[in-house]
Parts: structure tokens; C-alpha cells; sequence
């Protein structure tokens, strides 16, 4: 009776076994064709690179599923300890260049494809961005789980499936517009869907005492209303190596049960509604990246991401070891991407007491030696605030706990520090006062046996500043792990001619054991290495000036320095330090101050949160400005500004290796680490820098003299702040004068009057939490250090080829290695054949 056979308790292996798929180009080739015409039905008439982008990703894609299980057998078998990365972002950007480069393709398919006529690139452009995140924690995500399977370490992304993800951007009379990213409109050929591992999510309801048959108090949580979290499985391959990983995300839609029980009850129209309720909960990506904003569908979020990956951990636990929870800390441990996810800590308490039946001493030993917090901000106004009221409507149970862990987590500072009641109101995990809330960041330190910042400074600042109690109480749990960016996508795959240069220059092996670099230092001294170098920069410029060009019509010249600032629009980061600049610039040329003259193109992206005011006049702004020079016959070539819309990842592959500089110009102290910084490096830029997050160990790894350093260090930005004084320092300093009083007069905004007072105003503050005026003559000195070196064309490209050949350290690769021996303590798993 064939119709049996898939309930047969033994899995039938038999349907799996076929051939390995062939790896030369003309089996690609054949699977081309095959999907191209059979699969999608499409054929020569067709004028959409889509559909080729599709067939040649379902071949390669093929490719990555044979060793995906083979991945995830040879785990199985293994019985290894796995660790999870969980993160409400995960900035992917596009999977085919990757997936092909980590298979060891790329050559061989471009060649085919070639040979059917069509160009690779032109394919890979008609890849939609994974957007899932807004910038550094969501990108971070992404590099670390490349890095993982790269170091053949068992780790499973686990993170939400947004419909729609990060806007995308678009720039009408200078202001920023706002676009829906429908991402999976034409579908996603990377992803599986794996509805036998749904998962079901409780929401509202109440909770519900009663003594069991061992005489034990047990809680249920009742009368709620419940959602499915639907997985959706993404391969992660390593480099080159047989590992595929897995990024689980999930999707939240209504339960059948439940539509069901509301519509007998006559409530059809309320029945809809729900549905639609639960299946909005992960329709879209909360476009800020700072400011917390209390929002009951954003706590939903981060609950089902919570739940929806613990169940699915536990479940699994529950098949291979039955109830028995003794080893499950040695086993298992999570990575929490920030406080977005850390209702785990409550969630993995309520799970093993009220479904699995553990103590509470037992289970809070689990979870203190299973989870580990990273925080990614020093920001006070960023930490991850919850009204205790939202909790206890939409989480009661998880209230319920928290409030008990807070209760005994109380009675140990009390024990530890008897009396000393202000201290126990500082580290309480609720904060008392009109709208009693729950600290996040508490709750994951006091929930965690790690604590990391991601660069040296933070990690120094999170234990003198902003968790000083808790590492008093717990010095033990902090550590640092400073931020990486893969050098898969971030070199290999974005700059293939540098690639190839350094391939023949120092042999392979640098792509997964990135201090190799070094060994092109003492290519420094050769001129026809120089040369080379300098001749792929300039080709690398060329690109990003045709990029600019399709993008938003604007001319670029290739000799002049392309000085580049992306990431997100806030005031911490400072864009407006480099606009100050550019109109310094901008009046110099008016002034005819133009000996020995460095021709420059300022390029400034990024997207702004859109409730962010400031951030989006800032946009404005230099939108404003730009129209004014690129436009006055007087400036020419000498000055372009030009401000590229719609920043993302797979823009930032083609901005990297044509940067001359990059800018890290943040407020010493705010910036938490940086990760563009790295990516700009790597790539053979310079940085222009303040002594903050990840800056300062990029200068000690290139050295001072190949790096601009300016700006007031974070202690002296602490002494300053007290007698701030920007009146003053405009008044000494003529040049900075002038530029005030052209941004006063309205120079940019003629027919917009005032609508930069705000931007001006909070420049003249003395209470400026940025303190941009007062790092404006070191940023200016420091830029003219920067013309006068890239006056030096040699000069120049050996600094270039110092940067990347010092830029090792950055490689998540070493991230992630410290992660696991710090933290983790996974074994590597080499993959069998079988
Ligand atoms: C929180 C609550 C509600 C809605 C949104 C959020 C939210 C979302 C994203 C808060 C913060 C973020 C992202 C923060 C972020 O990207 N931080 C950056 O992390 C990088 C990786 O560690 C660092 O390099 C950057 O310095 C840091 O700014």
C-alpha cells in the first residue's frame, strides 16, 4: 500500500539517495536550462534578468541543500554542543554572489552563463536585498553565522521573517521618502518552509494556580489566544568547507482552533480580524535603530522570536533525551542579539516549570549557564524599556516570573549590601516610579553568565557608566568581544580584482585566516605592486561612479578623492560635523583660498528613522547644500557633495572598494563599536576618525601615522561638557564663523526660510550632547593632513595597502573565535560524506 509508507515509523531513506550533483559547468549549464524553461517556463522572449537570476540560484541553491543535510545529519550524529544566535535582525543582503563564492563557483558559472549569453553581474543585480535589519546588530547577525559555518561551529540563526523589511529609500525635493520593501513579491527561491516544526504562541489570557498529583504548586497560563510561528529555513554555507547551516525565521499566522472557537461563539467578522491580527505580527521590521518606543506589536515581535526558538530547542531536546533536563546546559547555550530577544530569560523559565515540570532552582541554573547578552549601545535613551502593564496584559505568565526573578535577584543585592536601599532600587530589574517598568538590560544580566560590549572602549564604558552596579556585583560576566565583518563578502566578493591582485601577490588561504594580510606588507616598497594597487582603486572608483550615475545622474570625477560617509542618519554620528566641513570647503573656493587644491567628492548615505526630526532634516540639509555647490559654476570639479539614496547592503559592496576616505566621525563615547569603519578598511581606505569604538583599535592595528585621528577623546568630552561653550568657539574661530553664517543666512535654504534653525540651534547649545562645534578645527586640520597625503599619490597607496593588510583582527572569523572560547565552548564539526 504505497500511500503508507510515509507513516511508517521508520524514515525512508531510500527517497533521498540520488548522485551528487556535478560541479563543472556543464552540469549548471543543464540545470540552468532546465529550470529557465521548465521549472519557470520562460524562453528566449523573455527580457527580465529575474527569471535567470532565479533558475541559476535554484541550481546553486541545490547545491548548498546536498550538503545542508549532510550538515545536519553529521550534527545529529554527533550529539555536539550547539549554540544559537538569537536576533529580531538579520541584515542578509543578496545569497547568490555569496552562496556561488563559498562554493568554490563563482569562476565556472560565470563562464557558463557567459557561454548562454548572459552576464553574471547583470543576474546578481536582479537579486532583491534581504533588508531584515536596520544596520550594525542586524548586519553583525549576518557576518557572525557566515563566520560560524566558515569555522565549522554548530550554530543556528534564529531571527523573524519580515514581510516587509527595512523601507526602502527614495529622495524628493531633498527630503527623504519612505517606500515599503515588499522583498518576497517575486518569491524566494533560498528559503524552505517547514511547517512540521510549527510552533504555538500564547498571548493575554490569565494565569491559574493549582496543586498537582505530587503535592507541587503549578501555574497555567489560560485562556489565551494563540498564534503559529511557521519556520522558514535559510542555508548558511560555509567557505569552501561542506558545512551548511541553518537561519531559521519565523512567520507568525492565525491558528485553525482558534478562528474556529471565535466563529462558533457567532463572532465571524472578530475571527477575520484575529487573523489578521496574528498574521501582522511579523509583516514589518521596526525601522529605528535607537529609540525604544513602547509599542505593544513590537513586545508581540520579540515574545514570538523568543518562544517560537525555545520551544523549537526544547521540543528537539525532548525527542533525543526525553525529559530529562540534567545535561541541557552543556548542550545548548543562546547568544542574545542585544535585550530585542531577552524575554527568553523569563520564556525558557516558564517553559521547562510549567511544561516540562522543573524546579525553580533547577530551571534558573539552566538559564544562567545557557545564556549570554551582548549590548550593542551606550546610549541611556536606547535601553529596552517595558511598561509592566503591557507585560501583564500580553505576557501575564511572563510578568509573573519576572517578577519573582527580580524578587530573589533583590534578596541577594540585600544579603550582599544589607540596607542599602538606594542600590537596590538601581539594580532592581523594575523600575519604580509613575508607570512601573521593566528594565531589559537588567533582565538579561541578571538572566546571563556572559555580558559582552563589541569593541574595547564600550565594554570599558558599560562597566565604569551604564551597568557599573552589576559589574561591581558581578565582575566575572563582563567581557569584550570586539565586531568583525566577513571577509567573504566584505573583500572577496566585493572587490574581485583586489582579490585576485592579493591572491598572486601572498596565495590563498587569506580568506578564511585574515592576518595573512600582513604578509603584503613588505609589498609596500614595490612600485609595480603600487601601481597595481593604485589601478584597481581607481577602477573600483570608476564603478562606484557609474553606480552614482545610473542611480541619480550625477558625474563623478575619478581623480578626485571620494571621500565617503554611509550609515544610519543620528546626531551621535555626526553628519553634520561633515556638512560643516563641505561649506567650509564650499567657502574657501568662494574665497578663492585654493592654493594647492585637492579635488573632492563628499558622498553621504544612509536612512533616517522615520520619526526622527533631526535625522531627517539632516538629510535635507545636505540635500540643500549639495544643490548649491554641485550647481555654482565656481566650485566645478573641485568640491562635489552628493548625498546616495536608498543605503543598503548590497550598495555598500560597490561603495567599499572605491572609498579614498572614510569617515567615523562620531562623539568620542557614543559610538558602540562601528562595523562600516572595518568594511572601508579592508578594502584599502583611510580612515578620518574619532578616538571612538572600533576606530581606536583600527588605528592601533595600522598604526597612527595611517590614520586621521581628530576630535576630543571621551574623558575629555566628560570634562568639557560641564563648560561647554559653542558661542565662544564660533567666535574664535574665523573660518568656523564663516560657515555658521552662511548656514544663518540662509545660503541653502533661499526659498525655505528657517527650516534649519532647529539644526543650527542645537549646534549652538552649550547643552549639545554631540558637541559637534567643538570638535570642528581638529576635523578641518585633520582634513587637510588628508589632501596633503593624497597629494602623495605614493604615499597614498602605500597607506591604502597598509590599511588592508592590517585590517586581520577585523575578520569575524576572529570575532567569532573568541565568542567560542570565551563564551560557548562548541566544538568545530568536519563534515562526513554521507
Ligand atoms: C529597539 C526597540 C524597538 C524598536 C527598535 C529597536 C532597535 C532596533 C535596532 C534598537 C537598536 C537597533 C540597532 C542597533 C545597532 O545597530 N547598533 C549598532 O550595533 C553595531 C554592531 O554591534 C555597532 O557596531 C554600532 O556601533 C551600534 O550602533
Amino acid at each position: 500500500m504505497p500511500h503508507r509508507i510515509f507513516e511508517k515509523s521508520k524514515p525512508n531513506a531510500s527517497i533521498c539517495k540520488l548522485p551528487h550533483l556535478g560541479m563543472n559547468k556543464k552540469d549548471f549549464v543543464t540545470d540552468f536550462k532546465r529550470y529557465y524553461g521548465h521549472r519557470l517556463g520562460r524562453d528566449e522572449n523573455c527580457r527580465s534578468p529575474h527569471y535567470a537570476y532565479e533558475a541559476l540560484s535554484m541550481a546553486i541553491s541545490d547545491r548548498l541543500i546536498e550538503r545542508w543535510k549532510r550538515t545536519y545529519n553529521t550534527y545529529k550524529d554527533e550529539n555536539c554542543k550547539r549554540a544559537y544566535y538569537l536576533s529580531m535582525e538579520f541584515l542578509m543582503g543578496r545569497s547568490l554572489s555569496n552562496a556561488m563564492l563559498n562554493l568554490g563557483v563563482t569562476d565556472l558559472v560565470s563562464k557558463a552563463m557567459y557561454d548562454l549569453g548572459l552576464e553574471l553581474e547583470e543576474l546578481e543585480d536582479a537579486e532583491p536585498d534581504a533588508g531584515l535589519g536596520n544596520g550594525g546588530l542586524g548586519r553583525l547577525a549576518a557576518c557572525f553565522i557566515d563566520s560560524c559555518a566558515t569555522l565549522q561551529l554548530p550554530v543556528t540563526g534564529y531571527g523573524l521573517r519580515y514581510e516587509y523589511g527595512m523601507f526602502s529609500q527614495s529622495i524628493a525635493n531633498g527630503e527623504q521618502i519612505e517606500n515599503p520593501d515588499h522583498w518576497l513579491k517575486n518569491g524566494n527561491v533560498w528559503e524552505i518552509e517547514r511547517p512540521e516544526h510549527n510552533q504555538i504562541i500564547k498571548f493575554g489570557g490569565r494565569t491559574e494556580s493549582h496543586i498537582d498529583e505530587h503535592g507541587k504548586m503549578r501555574t497555567a497560563w489560560v485562556d489565551t489566544h494563540d498564534i503559529i510561528a511557521v519556520p522558514f529555513d535559510t542555508p548558511i554555507p560555509g567557505y569552501q568547507n561542506g558545512t551548511v547551516n541553518t537561519l531559521r525565521l519565523w512567520k507568525s499566522t492565525a491558528t485553525e482552533v482558534f478562528d474556529l472557537q471565535e466563529f462558533n461563539e457567532g463572532d465571524y467578522a472578530e475571527s477575520v480580524a484575529a487573523k489578521n491580527n496574528a498574521e501582522n505580527i511579523t509583516m514589518v521590521l521596526y525601522p529605528n535603530d535607537a529609540n525604544e518606543n513602547g509599542k505593544a506589536l513590537r513586545l508581540q515581535q520579540q515574545y514570538l522570536l523568543a518562544s517560537a526558538s525555545l520551544q523549537d530547542i526544547v521540543a528537539n531536546w525532548v525527542a533525543h533525551h526525553g525529559e530529562d533536563f540534567t545535561h541541557f546546559a552543556e548542550k545548548n547555550c543562546f547568544q542574545l542579539n542585544d535585550t530585542h530577544p531577552s524575554i527568553s530569560v523569563a520564556e525558557l523559565m516558564r517553559l521547562l516549570m510549567d511544561n516540562h515540570g522543573l524546579e525553580w532552582d533547577d530551571a534558573w541554573e539552566i538559564i544562567t549557564k545557557t545564556m549570554a547578552y551582548t549590548n550593542h549601545t551606550l546610549l541611556p535613551e536606547a535601553l529596552e524599556r517595558w511598561s509592566v502593564g503591557l507585560m501583564q496584559s500580553l505576557l501575564p505568565r511572563l510578568m509573573e516570573i519576572i517578577f519573582e526573578i527580580n524578587a530573589r535577584f533583590m534578596s541577594e543585592v540585600s544579603a550582599r549590601w544589607p540596607g542599602d536601599g538606594e542600590r537596590m532600587a538601581r539594580l532592581s530589574i523594575i523600575e519604580e516610579g509613575h508607570g512601573k517598568q521593566v528594565r531589559m538590560a537588567y533582565l538579561a544580566i541578571v538572566g546571563s553568565f556572559s555580558v559582552n560590549g563589541v569593541a574595547q572602549l564600550h565594554s570599558d564604558l558599560l562597566q565604569q557608566g551604564l551597568f557599573k552596579d552589576f559589574y561591581e556585583l558581578w565582575p566575572e560576566k563582563f567581557n569584550n568581544k570586539t565586531n568583525g565583518v566577513t571577509p567573504r563578502r566584505w573583500l572577496a566578493a566585493c572587490n574581485p580584482e583586489l582579490n585576485e591582485l592579493i591572491t598572486e601577490t601572498i596565495g590563498d588561504g587569506w580568506e578564511t585566516n585574515l592576518s595573512q594580510l600582513e604578509k603584503l606588507k613588505p609589498y609596500t616598497e614595490d612600485k609595480k605592486f603600487r601601481d597595481k594597487w593604485y589601478k584597481i582603486q581607481q577602477s573600483s572608483k570608476q564603478r562606484l561612479i557609474d553606480f552614482n550615475k545610473e542611480e541619480m545622474d550625477i558625474e563623478l570625477n575619478v581623480d578626485a578623492l571620494f571621500d565617503i560617509q554611509v550609515k544610519r542618519i543620528h546626531e551621535y554620528k555626526r553628519q553634520i560635523l561633515n556638512v560643516l566641513h563641505v561649506i567650509h570647503l564650499y567657502d574657501r573656493i568662494k574665497r578663492g583660498d585654493t592654493d594647492n587644491w585637492t579635488n573632492r567628492c563628499v558622498l553621504i548615505g544612509g536612512k533616517a528613522a522615520p520619526g526622527y526630526v533631526m535625522a531627517k532634516k539632516t538629510i535635507k540639509l545636505i540635500n540643500n547644500v549639495a544643490n548649491v555647490i554641485n550647481n555654482d559654476p565656481a566650485v566645478g570639479d573641485k568640491l562635489k557633495l552628493v548625498f546616495m539614496p536608498n543605503y543598503r547592503v548590497s550598495a555598500m559592496e560597490k561603495i567599499c572598494p572605491g572609498a579614498d576616505l572614510s569617515e567615523q566621525i562620531s562623539t568620542a563615547g557614543k559610538e558602540a563599536s562601528g562595523t562600516g569603519n572595518m568594511k572601508f578598511m579592508m578594502n584599502g581606505a583611510l580612515t578620518i576618525g574619532t578616538l571612538d569604538g572600533a576606530n581606536i583599535e583600527i588605528r592601533e592595528e595600522v598604526g597612527e601615522e595611517n590614520f586621521f585621528l581628530f576630535g576630543l577623546t571621551e574623558t575629555e568630552v566628560q570634562e568639557l561638557r560641564p563648560h561647554y561653550n559653542p558661542w565662544g568657539m564660533i567666535e574664535a574661530d574665523k573660518d568656523l564663523k564663516r560657515v555658521m553664517n552662511l548656514l544663518e543666512c540662509g545660503h541653502f535654504n533661499q526659498f525655505e526660510p528657517h527650516i534649519f534653525d532647529d539644526i543650527i540651534n542645537s549646534l549652538k547649545s552649550s547643552d549639545d550632547p554631540w558637541m559637534t562645534i567643538a570638535d570642528f578645527r581638529s576635523f578641518i586640520d585633520a582634513q587637510k593632513q588628508v589632501e596633503i597625503a593624497y597629494n602623495d599619490k605614493e604615499r597614498w597607496t602605500k597607506m591604502s595597502i597598509l590599511n588592508c593588510a592590517s585590517s586581520g583582527k577585523f575578520s569575524t572569523d576572529r570575532t567569532i573565535s573568541d565568542y567560542n572560547n570565551d563564551i560557548w565552548h562548541l566544538d568545530t564539526v568536519e563534515i562526513k560524506d554521507n
